[in-house]
């Protein structure tokens, strides 16, 4: 098999033990260094301090592995001109050996072949506001559509269409809940100002619909926990507006497009908040990790 999964993930999967993958990408390309290797390591601690193993993932000289070691942590943070590979990347940075962190769809594709159920990160892909221009619909949420995997996220980038992303995901099949909320969480904000139809309040709720999913059979398509960040560490509604604003237009005036554009709003959120948005960024990211830690311990008690 092509996949390169680590001894310590490969014995807790096999024990039926708690795995959480997580994605690299947010590492290379979604937070500044050298804060990023840090994160990296602390987001595996905190899987670890709930008792379940952590499987980060990337390619690494076209091998997709599945757990990584210290030093392949390293390279991912640090690696100068490290690519971002979606899906639909993986064949071609697998053929041509080359390196690449993982995006939220390329981590869920790998994670699932390798048999993990549950996966943390910091918030989805989605719609793009201007979509109706550019057609920049994240490849995230085609992938969750066709993927067995639970996801739990902070809901969709705030920096996206937000209604336009729950409409896709509702169009695509892609059963999503909020966690402790009846609203769906805003990524830096707790609240995205938009409800979501269902609610689910404990790990063991979230493995109740995981199994049900499976006694369902097809299609083989994801659940989204969505996590909100706790209010007091959300980043300020107001300045979170007035700089997105900013952001938005300097993408623009800018031409970023492509792959491109979701790394050049979230540095601009970072540089333009004093870090404001890197630490709520990093609250979320963590509260993420440790409930989906819960929920794949509940998951595997099953
Ligand atoms: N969440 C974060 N930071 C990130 C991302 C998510 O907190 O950098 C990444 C994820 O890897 C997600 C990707 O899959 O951004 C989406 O990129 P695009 O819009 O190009 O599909
Ligand atoms: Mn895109």
């Amino acid at each position: 098999m092509v996949l390169v999964v680590s001894e310590e993930v490969r014995d807790a999967l096999g024990a039926r033990r708690p795995v959480v993958a997580l994605e690299s990408t947010i590492i290379a390309h979604g937070l500044p260094r050298p804060r990023n290797l840090q994160v990296a390591l602390e987001l595996e601690d905190v899987v670890r301090r709930e008792g379940a193993v952590p499987a980060t993932i990337a390619v690494l000289e076209g091998r997709p592995c599945v757990g990584l070691d210290k030093e392949q942590l390293e390279r991912v943070a640090n690696e100068d001109g490290i690519r971002k590979l979606g899906h639909r990347d993986l064949p071609l940075a697998v053929a041509s050996g080359v390196s690449g962190a993982t995006t939220v769809s390329a981590t869920a594709q790998l994670a699932a072949l390798a048999g993990v159920r549950v996966f943390a990160t910091g918030g989805l892909g989605g719609v793009h506001r201007e979509w109706t221009v550019t057609q920049d619909e994240s490849a995230d949420l085609g992938l969750l559509a066709r993927t067995r995997i639970t996801v739990v996220c902070a809901g969709v980038k705030s920096i996206l269409d937000v209604p336009a992303t729950l409409q896709r995901l509702e169009t695509l099949g892609v059963a999503v809940a909020g966690y402790g909320t009846d609203r769906f969480p805003g990524f830096y904000l707790s609240d995205s100002g938009h409800p979501v139809d269902w609610r689910l309040d404990t790990p063991d709720q979230v493995a109740d619909v995981i199994r049900a999913q499976d006694d369902l059979g097809a299609p083989e398509s994801a659940l989204i926990v969505a996590n909100p960040v706790p209010e007091a560490e959300q980043l300020d509604p107001g300045l979170h507006a007035r700089v997105l604003a900013d952001a938005l237009r300097a993408c623009a005036e800018q031409g970023v497009t492509g792959q491109a554009v979701t790394p050049f709003l979230l540095d601009y959120l970072v540089r333009h908040t004093d870090g404001a948005s890197l630490s709520a960024n990093l609250a979320a990211v963590r509260g993420n990790v440790r409930l989906a830690a819960r929920i794949a311990t509940a998951w595997a008690r099953r």
